[in-house]
């Protein structure tokens, strides 16, 4: 993609373990770009001035295409700087990959692992933070509530931890796919527990330790290491304030050309539809409203106006509800 910085801007918070997906992903690849860094609550006024209402972090634009959801955003990621991609290259490898995404993400590892940030944490005694994720999670942030949640969270967690050090992990190789780096698998597969073991308070050491789970812990280790070495080879992120962040984007050219509307997809939507796009599993109240671009078996893309311009939002199909805005007129 042209333009400085690969045409990238990522916008994002250094506490987002969702983030860090992506943030790792950059860096182990060498990918130069820019960063646009936002706050852990709303209002996110750098996101609504490029028209966007999602209220998740991370966002990533490439050029005027802007993705939401860090699984998207590393799947076009792998697909625009293909040379030296970390995605697995077998059938088998790649359903490694993509269970131990789903793992990870939808099927609820991340939703007890936040159950576990410490109650005496700054932020959690933050009405404003409290409030916020109220707003995102539709329950309650009250310490009674999380206290109440923890013992069960810890059970779950101990058996994601449990699980690795049992089966990819158990015959001591390095990185899940058997590999001589890490790979996308090992970002999958780590980075809810990285993000717990790195948060003071969240594991209690008399049951998660190297004594418990020598396998697991050795691999967020050398992780750990393997991230430290990529780093400063990697080029410094040039970070933009949010007016120059939505300025370059705007006068960017789009990364990618024509997307089209499967005819076949089953909900029967036709290309220029005004639709809105939400999430179902959390932010569910943020919708973001546009014309119908483009419609794959697990992407969606929608053309907003903002700014008297066009900006192409792009979201996965999994996790988030496409609906016709006023029996959906077609106008485009
Ligand atoms: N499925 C989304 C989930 C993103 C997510 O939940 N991010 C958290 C931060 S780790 C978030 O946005 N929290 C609320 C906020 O920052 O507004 C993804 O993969 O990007």
């Amino acid at each position: 993609m042209d333009g400085p910085n690969n045409g990238i801007v990522l916008y994002h918070y250094s506490f987002s373990p969702y983030a860090r997906r992506v943030l790792w992903y950059l860096s182990l690849r060498g990918i130069d770009y820019a960063e646009c860094k936002q706050a852990p609550v709303l209002p996110r006024p750098d996101l609504n001035a490029l028209g966007v209402k999602y209220r998740r972090i991370p966002v990533l634009a490439i050029g005027r295409d802007i993705y939401c959801d860090s699984r998207l955003i590393i799947r076009k990621l792998e697909e625009f700087f293909p040379n030296g991609a970390l995605g697995a290259s077998s059938g088998e490898q790649k359903a490694i990959e993509k269970f131990l995404d789903i793992w990870s993400t939808e099927s609820g590892l991340f939703a007890r692992a936040s159950q576990l940030i410490p109650t005496d944490m700054p932020l959690l005694n933050d009405p404003k933070f409290t409030k916020d994720r109220e707003d995102l999670t539709g329950r309650s942030w009250s310490k009674e509530q999380i206290a109440a949640n923890r013992p069960e969270a810890l059970a779950y967690i101990r058996n994601a931890f449990r699980f690795l050090e049992t089966t990819l992990l158990s015959d001591g190789r390095d990185w899940i796919l058997k590999t001589d780096k890490p790979t996308l698998a090992d970002i999958e597969a780590i980075w809810t527990l990285d993000w717990l073991n790195g948060l003071k308070g969240a594991l209690p050491r008399e049951l998660f330790s190297e004594k418990h789970y020598p396998k697991v812990f050795s691999w967020i280790a050398r992780f750990n290491e393997a991230l430290k070495t990529a780093k400063p080879q990697a080029p410094k992120p040039a970070t933009l304030k949010g007016d120059a962040a939505s300025q370059r984007i705007l006068e960017a050219s789009f990364a990618e050309k024509n997307p089209s509307v499967d005819s076949a997809d089953p909900l029967g939507l036709q290309h220029g539809t005004e639709v809105e796009v939400y999430p179902t599993d959390s932010g569910v109240k943020h919708h973001d409203k546009g014309r119908l671009l483009g419609l794959t078996e697990d992407e969606v893309v929608l053309s907003i106006q903002t700014q008297g311009k066009e900006v192409r939002v792009h979201y996965p199909r999994t996790g988030f509800r496409i609906k016709a805005v006023n029996g959906g007129s077609s106008k485009l």
